[in-house]
């Protein structure tokens, strides 16, 4: 790629310190590009929502193709007597594309045994492949690239997933907990929809649609996972075991970004968690407080389309903000978490699009969120935009997965 002025340019150092967080003003979601006040559901989803969305789906995340028409599911092995008897362990793949070059997206699920009826499931995605999530030794382990394990080794593109792996990211996807609650959780590895690197988009499910040259508003990585999630929910559909009107969709940092524009692309999202998005997920892009749009940007070229890269280091042209990006989510519900370490995701921010999102809600008839002011420490909101912060650093813990658990409870009761 050659280099322009915007991809020279060096972003900005982060700012940390509150008092030098810009004057910003954001735009209110219900208000009309052209001035026109919103002032009814009908206005918002037939005008303001799709005139916000095409916004997000040709200047940040770009935009991705509709379902395929080649599209499989390929059964791979299932076990009654998984998590010590209180699961049914399914692992399916997910086949996408013509057979010559079809991506393969392993789903591992494991769904309450016993259950009355068809179960509500969380659907995440993960960071270093499904054996990564529990140290059963059945789960299939990813052959797809992962990122090395060795520090500052991220130039390396073809290192593998060892026996090591397994269950080195247990702590996040606290599997019993989950099914105990009466929810099966479904997983997937983001590599294997599109490996996490800058290739010039010509592996993962971007190699499926090879034709013309790549528009600026084309699809980048972010939206390639939170396309993927879609194919995920459209196996989910076929699943007599999954009530697939009560889909959540979860995700940590970039795949928090990912969950929230999975959230406002596909409806049959039925509840979205944003665990410490940050920059480009829950976090206002025009405080500019910790990671920016130009850091990002420069960091990972391939995370947004490159039209996104029109405002770094000037978050005061864009015409949205990620306020919005949640209120393309209502009314359904939005849970977001911050941790109060992780001042790279400005933990401030992510409260501020949710609250700021709320109108949007309210005009839709739900309660948005019920907080004016930032809750302290382990002090969740519980309302349809759901929110808190708790102690320590960028990570998910039990504590996060309480919350989730109890939002989900809240909000996924029964189908509807
Ligand atoms: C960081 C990135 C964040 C966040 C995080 C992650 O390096 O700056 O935006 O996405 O990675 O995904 O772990």
């Amino acid at each position: 790629m050659m280099a322009n002025a915007i991809d020279a340019a060096e972003p900005e150092p982060a700012n940390y310190d509150e008092a030098k967080v810009p004057a910003y003003t954001l735009p209110d979601p219900l208000v009309m590009a052209d001035g026109r006040p919103v002032t009814n559901a009908a206005m918002w989803h037939d005008e303001r929502r799709s005139e916000l969305l095409q916004f997000f789906r040709t200047q940040v995340y770009g935009k991705s193709p509709p379902k395929p028409a080649k599209l499989r599911f390929e059964p791979i092995e299932s076990d009654s007597h998984a998590l010590g008897g209180l699961a049914t362990r399914k692992q399916v793949a997910v086949v996408i594309g013509p057979a010559e070059r079809a991506v393969r997206v392993n789903v591992l699920m494991y769904v309450p045994n016993n259950a009355p009826g068809p179960v509500p499931v969380f659907l995440g995605l993960n960071f270093g492949g499904n054996q990564t999530i529990h140290a059963d030794p059945a789960i299939v382990m990813t052959t797809a690239w992962v990122r090395s394990t060795k520090k500052d080794d991220a130039t390396v593109v073809d290192h593998r997933a060892t026996e090591a792996s397994r269950g080195s990211a247990a702590s996040r996807w606290p599997a019993e907990l989950i099914v105990r609650r009466g929810y099966a959780l479904a997983m997937a590895y983001y590599g294997e929809i599109d490996p996490d690197f800058d290739d010039g988009f010509t592996n993962g499910v971007h190699a499926l649609y090879p034709d013309g040259p790549r528009g600026d508003d084309a699809w980048g990585s972010i939206a390639a996972w939170a396309w993927g999630l879609s194919r995920i929910a459209d196996y989910l559909e076929t699943d007599r075991d999954i009530d697939s009107r009560r889909i959540a969709v979860i995700g940590h940092s970039r795949l928090g970004k990912t969950s929230l524009w999975a959230g406002a692309t596909d409806p049959r999202f039925a509840l979205v968690v944003s665990n410490d998005s940050g920059c480009g997920g829950a976090a206002l892009s025009k405080r500019r407080f910790g990671e920016s749009v130009a850091i990002i940007n420069k960091s990972f070229p391939h995370w947004f389309c490159k039209n996104f890269r029109q405002y770094d280091d000037h978050e005061e042209r864009l015409p949205v903000d990620q306020h919005e990006l949640i209120a393309l989510i209502a009314p359904r519900p939005v849970h977001v978490a911050s941790a109060e370490e992780d001042r790279w995701a400005d933990p401030r921010g992510e409260f501020l699009a949710c609250k700021f999102a709320s109108p949007v809600y309210r005009l839709l008839e739900t309660d948005g969120l019920a907080a004016e002011e930032m809750p302290s420490l382990l002090q969740p909101v519980v309302s349809t935009v759901g929110y808190h912060i708790r102690p320590g650093k960028h990570d998910v813990t039990d504590y996060d997965w309480q919350q989730y658990l109890t939002f989900a409870d809240e909000h996924l009761k029964e189908s509807r």
